[in-house]
């Protein structure tokens, strides 16, 4: 039987002799492996260097222009029985997707370096983690897989203990819109991308291992794999409880990781623990509790909007030692995005002199890569090998009208129902197209690996006996008010709504029953220090019955996309939902009047 390295050196030779590069680099993640990765790209003008007075250690890469987010349309999910990729995901023939990107590998690396990065996902010494190799053609790649990875030799030596990995192959290409595919085989435990340097198509570790191939492992393991936030929350008696929260693009989760106490809770002592801003790794413990894990050791975030008001933590983080890819500079030679601050950009992010009319300067899905440890709430317990305990989940969408600022989930089925429910109005920098509804089950609709029929029904295999699930919420801080504004202030405000579910769990809040679930009466918000327009709470937590129909039947309508493969269970506890919705609207309830009166 050959030795467990072996099938790694194998995987590693045969990969050479397709794609024949010059030189074959085995990445050990050493400090001066990475000088000498950027000194290399800063030669070829890959980096720029930003101001290392202001930004030591920082510098921008402009993508190819084509070349700028992921491409749902050429990521597809290659299993044997096309049922088990589902609706949700494009689906192709595995031995016709080996064959076709195969003859895009054929000789595509000759005359560069091929890099072997092994990697880790989730904290070296941890049962709960997951090791990967990615072969890549990119120097770029390499950096950010430095930066957002366990990398090299500690990672290396545990694929050798353990044997098992997964396999990604990634090649920039020509970077043609038209030859481009990320292709994921998780039968195979397999990976392959080719044709774009971006992101989510080229840092394999995160999208394409950590949730859709994870997804797929986690199903058969018996765990979580989500695309959720991790944050700790310190209340004035030094108890830390933690919160998992999945929420669709544009909603702010990396603002709400690095989640900054109002002034009054902050003197009394409520702090922020920041554990993960993306992805979540969950199993039941021995005590039946969830713990976690946050897989990357970094952030690959989005800059726009970014600034001292928004995220002051995220801002501090990103002066020294980042990456900076598709951001503006200024005239002093700092990275600059829309909202960052009212300074005025020079160059825009194809390098080109700033002109309004060539739209914003710094690109909508502009990035930067840094250090998780760099951020100034960054939890301790983040390299915990155990997780950490998670005592809420928190499902959100952005929605102008109808859904409630939050609400509580009676029970786990309930929870999941919100979960799958789950839908959020486009924002102009994500498609384009702004204020459609798009449904966006637990915000895993790029990235669930199979079925979500087979998905649902998982969750809904946690509820067991012994089990000591977390409470489910769902939050909306995007409601606006009859004037178009926002009702609710959002951002560090937000503990006010967490403090209500934490005590929720605790058994120190009360809540009120409805057909959609439980919310909190006005008076159970905490709202010392905020000036809240007369009316706003109650506006906040208003239940329409009669919209709420509606949504039933939306919802209802889009859960029979997945025919048989959705659980009776869940289908179930729409019909609970939907009936005691019928119930309070034959019932005569004055509440419909009185929202349609003021
Ligand atoms: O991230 C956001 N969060 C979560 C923060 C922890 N954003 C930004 C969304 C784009 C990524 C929010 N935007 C939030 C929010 O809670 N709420 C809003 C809406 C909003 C915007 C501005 C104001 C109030 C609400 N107020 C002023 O601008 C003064
Ligand atoms: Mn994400």
């Amino acid at each position: 039987m050959p030795s467990k390295l072996e099938a790694l050196n194998r995987w590693v030779d045969e990969v050479a002799g397709k794609t024949r590069p010059d030189r074959v680099h085995w990445c050990d993640g050493s400090d001066a492996e990475y000088r000498s990765l950027v000194d290399g790209m800063l030669k070829t003008g890959d980096l720029i260097e930003l101001n290392p007075q202001t930004h030591p250690r920082c510098y921008l890469h402009r993508s190819d222009p084509r070349d700028v987010a992921r491409v749902e349309k050429l990521t597809v999910i290659c299993t044997k029985n096309r049922d088990d990729a589902g609706p949700n995901n494009h689906w192709m023939d595995p031995a016709e997707a080996h064959a076709k990107i195969d003859a895009l590998f054929d000789g595509c690396m000759q005359g560069r370096t091929m890099y072997v990065i092994p990697y880790c996902m989730g904290p070296i010494g941890s049962p709960l983690s997951r090791c990967g190799v990615e072969i890549t053609d990119s120097p770029y790649v390499v950096a950010n897989m430095r930066i957002m990875t366990r990398m090299g030799t500690a990672a290396r030596e545990r694929i050798e203990r353990e044997g098992s990995f997964v396999k990604g192959l990634h090649s920039t290409g020509e970077l043609d819109p038209e030859r481009r595919w990320i292709m994921h085989f998780p039968e195979e435990l397999t990976i392959k991308s080719y044709g774009s340097g971006y992101g989510g198509n080229a840092l394999l570790g995160k999208k394409c291992h950590a949730l859709r191939i994870a997804s797929w492992q986690a199903r058969s393991e018996g765990w979580l794999a989500e695309h959720m936030l991790i944050v700790g929350i310190e209340n004035p008696r030094h108890e830390i409880r933690y919160v998992a929260a999945a929420f669709p693009s544009a909603c702010g989760k990396t603002n709400l990781a690095m989640l900054i106490p109002p002034e009054g809770y902050r003197r009394d002592g409520w702090k922020g623990w920041t554990v993960g801003d993306d992805i979540c790794w969950m199993r039941p413990g021995r005590d039946g509790r969830l713990y976690a894990i946050n897989p990357e050791a970094g952030f690959f975030g989005v800059a726009p909007g970014t600034s001292a008001h928004t995220n002051a933590n995220a801002l501090a983080m990103l002066q020294h030692d980042t990456l900076f890819t598709n951001v503006a500079v200024t005239a002093d030679n700092q990275p600059w995005w829309e909202g960052l601050d009212g300074r005025k950009p020079v160059k825009d992010w194809q390098g080109r002199d700033y002109d309004p009319a060539n739209g914003p300067a710094a690109h909508p899905n502009s990035r930067f890569t840094v250090r998780a440890s760099q951020c100034p709430s960054w939890s301790p317990e983040a390299e915990n090998p155990e997780g950490v305990p998670i005592d809420a989940i928190v499902f959100g969408g952005r929605r102008a009208s109808l859904v409630p600022l939050v609400m509580e989930a009676r029970d786990w089925t309930h929870g999941v129902l919100l979960g799958a429910s789950m839908a959020s109005e486009t924002t102009a920098a994500a498609t384009g197209q702004v204020g459609l509804i798009r449904r966006d089950p637990m915000a895993m609709k790029p990235f669930c690996g199979y079925n979500y029929g087979d998905y649902f029904a998982h969750w809904l295999s946690f509820d067991r006996p012994g089990a000591q699930l977390a409470k489910v919420f769902h939050v909306n801080w995007f409601r606006k008010g009859k004037d178009g504004r926002f009702l609710w202030p959002g951002f560090g405000d937000n503990l006010r709504v967490l403090e209500w579910m934490l005590k929720r769990v605790t058994g120190e809040a009360d809540a009120v029953e409805t057909p959609i679930g439980r919310l909190p009466r006005a008076e159970d918000i905490n709202l010392d220090g905020l000036e809240l327009p007369d009316g706003a709470l109650d506006e906040l937590l208003q239940v329409d019955n009669e919209a709420w129909r509606a949504e039933l039947a939306a919802i209802g309508a889009y859960l029979d996309g997945y025919g048989d493969r959705l659980p009776e269970a869940l289908r179930a506890e729409h019909r609970r939902v939907a009936d005691a919705l019928d119930a309070a609207s034959s019932g005569a309830a004055p509440r419909r009047a009185a929202a349609a009166a003021s």
